[in-house]
């Protein structure tokens, strides 16, 4: 069988791991061939970095698409993340439109902000242009900071910390299942964090976590997200795909921890990528020839 194929429309940032340096590893080690659309490339992401670069590539992305168009493409999931105009939201959202087939799994990524406030780049209209794409979505997968303006619910409202309260906010964020959710930044009790996954097709909301890193660090919503992405293209059910994510982030988070490393510079997770493709091979999941 040959391999899945992801069409990922994010930017490529050359030094802090997130976006595109870690959705190709990852998808790779997962044995996904991932077709990068990249939307600019940055110099090191706008997270703790002054003074990057960004080279925006928003020209680029109708002749990609026509080309790939014109070659008769097909891809298994579309997944977009950070978004650098909102131009470049209205063009994934086009991207979406003209590749989406049958069975093909459309995930989006609102990455808009982290820790209760937006990134520098994502300005209010930015917001509703995802809130916009998002409505293309199968999967969509936002952190809590993104839940909150994507409702247009103050942070603090935006409590994660009950099940209740996470399954309504889950159900808010489907638009009345019309997408399935993977709500991260749950944590039900001290110490573990993980995310509500409110499936479409079932209705049924499930919860998984993970022990919590000391630390925090760039990317770790990138990982999950891409983890997620290539379980799901896998055909690995919704809250059994957030699982592994969750782990695998957990993993990362945690050898990046004892890597004493700055947080900007992201997960250390490139010597852990062959734990990654072990953890999702059918072999290991009971699935394939032992
Ligand atoms: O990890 C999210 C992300 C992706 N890409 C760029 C970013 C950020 C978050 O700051 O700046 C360029």
């Amino acid at each position: 069988m040959p391999a899945p194929r992801v069409a990922a429309i994010h930017d490529l940032s050359g030094f802090g791991r997130c976006s595109l340096t870690i959705v190709i590893p990852a998808l790779s080690a997962m044995g996904i061939q991932c077709c990068p659309l990249p939307t600019a490339y940055l110099s090191t992401h706008t997270g703790g970095f002054e003074g990057n670069t960004f080279l925006d590539m928003t020209d680029q992305m109708a002749p990609v698409s026509a080309h790939w168009q014109s070659l008769g493409l097909r891809f298994d999931a579309i997944y977009t993340g950070f978004m650098g105009s909102r131009e470049q939201i209205a063009l994934s959202g086009e991207f979406i439109r003209a590749f989406r087939r049958e069975g093909t799994i459309a995930v989006v990524d609102p990455v808009l902000g982290d820790h209760g406030r937006a990134y520098r780049t994502c300005t209010p209209e930015m917001c509703r242009g995802m809130g916009e794409l998002a409505e293309l979505a199968d999967v969509i997968t936002p952190n809590r900071t993104e839940a909150a303006l994507l409702l247009g619910w103050p942070y603090e409202a935006v409590r994660l910390d009950d099940a209740d309260l996470c399954r309504h906010w889950a159900g808010l964020l489907s638009l009345d299942r019309r997408r399935s959710v993977v709500l991260k930044g749950v944590s039900l009790e001290p110490g573990r964090v993980g995310a509500v996954c409110l499936d479409r097709e079932t209705g049924r909301a499930d919860f998984v976590s993970a022990p919590l890193a000391p630390g925090q660090f760039h990317g770790t919503g990138d990982l999950f997200a891409s983890v997620l992405t290539g379980a799901l293209v896998k055909g690995i059910s919704l809250p059994e795909a957030a699982r592994l994510a969750a782990d695998f982030t957990a993993l990362a988070a945690r050898r990046t921890a004892e890597q004493d490393i700055p947080r900007r510079e992201g997960v250390d997770f490139e010597p852990l990528l062959g734990v990654l493709g072990a953890m999702t091979a059918p072999e290991e999941r009971g699935g394939g020839p032992r």
